[in-house]
């Protein structure tokens, strides 16, 4: 069908941008010994990364959905990310750069072939989170598509960790003009919500299945919380109070020995960060990055507020008070642009705060997608009714693992790989990952 047709259309060109990205970001900007090197123990060598894209995509869009025989199931082991911890894996025989190309190459070739000749199945709607089928709405071409895009923001954290000249361009040559600002915090009111999603043709099984929340009513920050806010906690002593921290975070700030968020260095008066190999000026208008959650929640409780929770968030992000729908993005339904999100790693960094308005939901939040994942309070968990699809290993064997949920994707997210119901989730230390946060506080009741 002529609808069928456009879909295979949109996969294949994603399919190509995804791949152009990966090369962006290995083969075309470092060298060989550049990519073979592991540049901290938190990340793989850039080259796994690479081949790991090309191996998961063999295993789901060859074999699996194209039934298709195996090209190198030899190297299924090296790239599994179970067998494998990041910090071992520069130390495995792995695909040099140009056999990883050619492998990636091989793969991709005979994926186009596949997806010639597949059916991808229209959705018999509504559907209930365990009945799902790989190729319905086209849904394991949009996992692996996601999944790349997923190792490329991975692999842009290996680049900012990374010492040495520096090699990536910033695509776009000026940051949008902020609009005035507006009030500090908008008030959600109280009521039920329609929570994750049954029929998303981009959905993880974790994002799944639509439920209702009733949450009581709450203030949440319009923007999220900037360099210059954040500096505030940091010159009034922060970092040396314990007040303001969990028994776990204090452990972790001392033992990192933490004095402000990760790539900042106190010069002079101030500070300056360093972002991909250059110094610059900490930005007080741009959302704080590279925090860990226990430096959210210190912050969060040092200003006498709290994060939100995964369900504030997302209510905020898609709850639209004039119609009670959930939308699929704080805008409406339809996919973002540049003017709706900083997304796609057009700019090496968040915007400063007020730069896309177009980008608020109904109630006035704003940059809810993009320029920085948000930590929220809620710990990793599957939904009622949660059924692991297509396999456990993406999602279902984190739940209950400690991890923390992060909302709303990062400069460096792809729109395809984000929307108001995208659940990501790391340990509550990392910081190396493109991370901010907003706070919030229950409304008094009346
Ligand atoms: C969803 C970002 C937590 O990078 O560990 C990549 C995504 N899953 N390969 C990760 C993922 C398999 C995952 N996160
Ligand atoms: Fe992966």
């Amino acid at each position: 069908s002529r609808e069928q047709e456009r879909a295979k259309e949109r996969i294949a060109a994603e399919l190509d941008r995804s791949r152009r990205r990966s090369n962006g970001l290995t083969l075309d900007s470092l060298d060989e010994a550049d990519l073979l090197a592991q540049h901290s123990p938190l990340m793989s060598p850039l080259v796994w990364d690479l081949a790991h894209i090309g191996n998961y995509e063999e295993q789901w869009l060859l074999r699996a959905a194209g039934g298709r025989e195996a090209l190198r199931p030899d190297i299924d082991g090296l790239y599994d990310a179970f067998e494998n911890p990041r910090a071992d894996r520069v130390a495995l025989p792995l695909l040099r750069p140009e056999e990883a190309r050619d492998y990636n190459d091989r793969v991709r070739r005979e994926v186009l072939d596949t997806l010639d000749s597949v059916d991808l199945e229209t959705v018999p709607a509504p559907r209930s989170a365990g009945e799902r089928s790989l190729l319905e709405a086209g849904f394991v071409f949009h996992m692996v598509i996601q999944h790349e895009h997923m190792h490329d923001e991975t692999m842009l954290a290996t680049h900012q960790l990374r010492r040495g000249a520096p090699v990536l361009l910033e695509e776009e040559s000026a940051p949008p003009e902020p609009s005035p600002p507006t009030a500090e915090e908008v008030l959600v009111p109280a009521g039920p919500f329609t929570m994750g999603t049954d029929d998303d043709p981009w959905s993880y099984d974790n994002e799944r299945s639509a439920h209702t929340v009733d949450l009581d009513a709450y203030w949440i920050d319009t923007d999220p919380v900037t360099n210059r806010a954040y500096l505030r906690f940091v010159e009034d002593g922060g970092y040396q109070d314990p007040r303001w921290w969990s028994d776990e975070g204090w452990e972790w700030k001392r033992r990192r020995d933490a004095v402000a968020p990760a790539f900042w260095t106190p010069d002079g008066d101030g500070w300056v960060r360093r972002r991909f190999g250059r110094v610059e000026e900490v930005p007080p208008d741009q959302p704080v990055q590279h925090v860990s959650f226990h430096e959210a929640e210190a912050y969060a409780r040092w200003a006498g507020r709290r994060l939100p929770t995964e369900a504030e968030w997302e209510k905020a992000a898609r709850f639209d008070p004039a119609s009670g729908r959930s939308r699929r993005f704080p805008w409406g339904d339809e996919e973002p642009t540049g003017g709706h999100a900083n997304l796609g790693q057009r700019a090496l960094g968040p915007h400063p705060v007020g730069s896309h308005p177009e980008g608020d939901s109904p109630l006035g939040v704003r940059h809810l997608i993009g320029d920085v994942w948000e930590w929220t309070s809620t710990t990793f968990h599957g939904y009622p009714g949660f059924s692991a699809f297509p396999y456990r290993e993406y999602s279902e064997v984190f739940f209950g693992g400690g991890y923390k949920v992060l909302r709303g994707g990062s400069w460096a997210t792809h729109p395809t790989a984000v929307r108001s119901t995208f659940r990501n989730w790391d340990h509550p230390i990392r910081r190396q990952i493109f991370s901010g946060f907003r706070c919030a506080r229950d409304a008094d009741r009346a």
